[in-house]
């Protein structure tokens, strides 16, 4: 039976109904109301799994002749801000693609390039991600003038492939860059086409073993790229001064107590992982929350 197999499906990914959406933008130093200048989606905010699907470009439902175009300088910084930070663990990517016209007639069907990964770090055989509640990224200052979709991708592999499905969650912008210098032309990927189930920044499993890591898609372009592609083995950033880190495997913390009116020596706050299987971090959940089991592998504060 189709819908009890569906739903069935969805129980055992095991994730809760809340998540997370990309929804405010911030561009020439102005925090835009929600979904202004960026594409609604229509599946409030849950992710996409599919790697075939058109919703891999801009989301489910993402319109853009609903959407406005905000005006841009080439090399300007753009934030996106979430409803809730990211928390399930994977890299997050930046990707633009230029649009033949307007931005809001576009529907991502060109090439797009990628400008920014925040991967993975690794120390003392954790992992750590840069998650947070929100993300900046500075505009190549080649490209030409024109409009763009800016692209902003969170891909989770908190339940790792094959038993788990790799989450992405997406939002676009619309934006119209004027001022800058070039004519560079990235080389691009197709969307859908450039993720796939046999990539090894989809497959990897956070929970074993995991000590390398590549970012899916193509490599980060900046224009000293040049056009011809560039080579980036090792796309993680380190972390932009205002966001959180949350570590997936911690070293033990010292059991001498600085204090016997401390009895916890550790808090997670909210949305942030407290247990599962692999996990070797903070399993007490700060004040107000309360660590609720996902599955097996991801324990959630709640
Ligand atoms: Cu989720």
């Amino acid at each position: 039976m189709k819908t009890l197999s569906f739903a069935a499906a969805l129980l055992l990914a095991g994730d809760v109904s809340a998540h997370y959406i990309f929804q405010q933008l911030t561009a020439g130093g102005t925090k835009n109301p929600v979904f202004k200048y960026i594409r609604q989606n229509s599946n409030y905010n849950s992710p996409v799994t599919d790697l075939t699907s058109n919703d891999l470009r801009c989301n489910v439902g993402a319109s853009g002749a609903s959407t406005e175009t905000v005006a841009v300088r080439a090399g300007d910084s753009l934030t996106f801000t979430l409803d809730t930070p990211v928390y399930h663990q994977g890299p997050v990517s930046v990707y633009m693609s230029r649009a033949p016209g307007a931005a809001s007639d576009y529907d991502g069907s060109g090439g797009w390039f990628k400008i920014k990964d925040w991967g993975p770090t690794f120390s003392a055989g954790g992992a750590t991600w840069d998650l947070s509640g929100s993300y900046t990224v500075a505009l190549p200052t080649c490209i030409p003038d024109g409009e763009y979709l800016v692209r902003i991708q969170s891909l989770g592999i908190h339940n790792p492939w094959p038993a788990g499905t790799p989450q992405f969650y997406i939002s676009c912008a619309q934006v119209k860059v004027s001022g800058g210098s070039g004519s560079a032309s990235p080389p691009t990927v197709s969307i859908p086409g450039a993720f796939k189930a046999t990539d090894p920044g989809y497959t990897a499993n956070i929970y074993n073993n995991f000590n390398s890591y590549t970012v899916p898609g193509p490599s980060v372009w900046s224009c000293g790229s040049g056009d011809g592609g560039s080579s980036n083995p090792n796309p993680g950033t380190p972390a932009a001064p205002t966001t959180t880190l949350v570590t997936s495997t911690r070293a033990a913390t010292s059991t001498a107590a600085p204090s016997p009116t401390s009895p916890s020596s550790c808090s997670t706050a909210k949305w942030g992982q407290c247990g599962g299987v692999g996990f070797s971090g903070c399993t007490s959940c700060a004040s107000g929350s309360t660590c609720s089991k996902i599955n097996d592998y991801y324990s959630q504060c709640t």
